[in-house]
């Protein structure tokens, strides 16, 4: 069922404070990661206020969703989201990237609650994913586990391995959502190691695989709806390649490879901010 006109737009509301969330803070800490960081607010947007299942008061509740963020450098966007889930109150998060700071450049799940692994060295998450699917399914959890990968990261090969063994271990519990912004650290994806055709890699690798635009929030929740169903029934892995813009919602900083991991200064602040408004 899509999502209704109300939550459509209280969800929007929570894109734009999160949006002006990740430029102070990268702004505050004069370094970081916005256009990682902006590219996938709606995804996991949709993800903490629509669809996983969590308890902040407790925190390591077994039967919570496991949401795996295996792009760690999007720490901005990450402690931001986990503040407004509840987590922690988050009126300290302009010390992100200080010393003695819980807020530090990649996310560290024993400084931070929320966190369900520590990454940041990038191609870890899907190994992640995939051993905490097999764990919850030996447990008979009743939860799904979640993967946010970024594309930069499918250019690893173990990340490949990881991919190959959650169909070997027919891991229908298991919904990956690929950040596919078409940017790494370097430039494009396709200009440094190419990763096209990336669906049809996937369903080579025995996943089911569903693409949607990757800021239109209905497109994404009805994707992750339907992996619920045909990951289960088709024992399957499913992965939805989500086609974003780094940088989103910022036009200077969108599609530019230079904002990976720059922070804005004071003038391209006020003017970011101008255009979030
Ligand atoms: C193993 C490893 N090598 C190199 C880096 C340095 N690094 C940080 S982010 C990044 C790539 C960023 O591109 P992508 O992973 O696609 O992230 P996004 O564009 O979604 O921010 C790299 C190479 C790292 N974090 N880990």
């Amino acid at each position: 069922m899509s999502l209704s006109e109300e939550k459509l737009t209280e969800l929007k509301e929570i894109t734009k404070d999160l949006r002006r969330s990740i430029l102070k803070m990268t702004h505050a800490a004069a370094s970081g990661h916005p256009g990682g960081s902006l590219s996938a607010v709606e995804i996991l947007t949709v993800l903490y206020f629509s669809i996983l299942k969590y308890d902040p008061q407790n925190p390591n509740w077994q039967e919570r969703d496991r949401m795996i963020i295996s792009k760690g450098h999007s720490t901005p966007l990450v402690y931001s989201i986990l503040a407004k889930a509840g987590y922690y109150r988050g009126d300290d998060l302009l010390t992100f990237r200080q010393l003695g700071s819980p807020y530090q450049g990649h996310i560290d799940r024993l400084k931070v609650p929320g966190i369900e692994t520590s990454t940041g060295s990038l191609g870890h998450g899907t190994s992640f994913a995939v051993g905490a699917a097999l764990g919850c399914r030996m447990d008979k959890l009743n939860n799904r586990i979640y993967l946010l990968q970024s594309d930069g990261e499918l250019q690893e090969g173990s990340t490949w391995e990881a991919i190959m063994s959650a169909s070997h271990y027919n891991l229908g519990n298991l919904t990956a959502i690929l950040d596919r912004n078409r940017i790494q650290l370097d430039g494009w994806t396709e200009e440094t190691m190419t990763l096209e055709p990336i669906a049809k890699r996937f369903e080579a690798f025995g996943w089911h695989v569903l693409e949607v635009d990757g800021h239109d929030m209905n497109q994404i929740h009805d994707a992750i709806l339907k992996t619920h169903e045909i990951g289960p029934r088709e024992n399957k892995p499913c992965i939805i390649i989500a086609h974003t813009v780094k940088g989103k919602g910022v036009s200077f900083m969108e599609d530019n490879v230079k904002w990976h991991g720059v922070a804005p200064n004071d003038e391209e602040l006020k003017m970011a901010l101008r255009e979030i408004e």
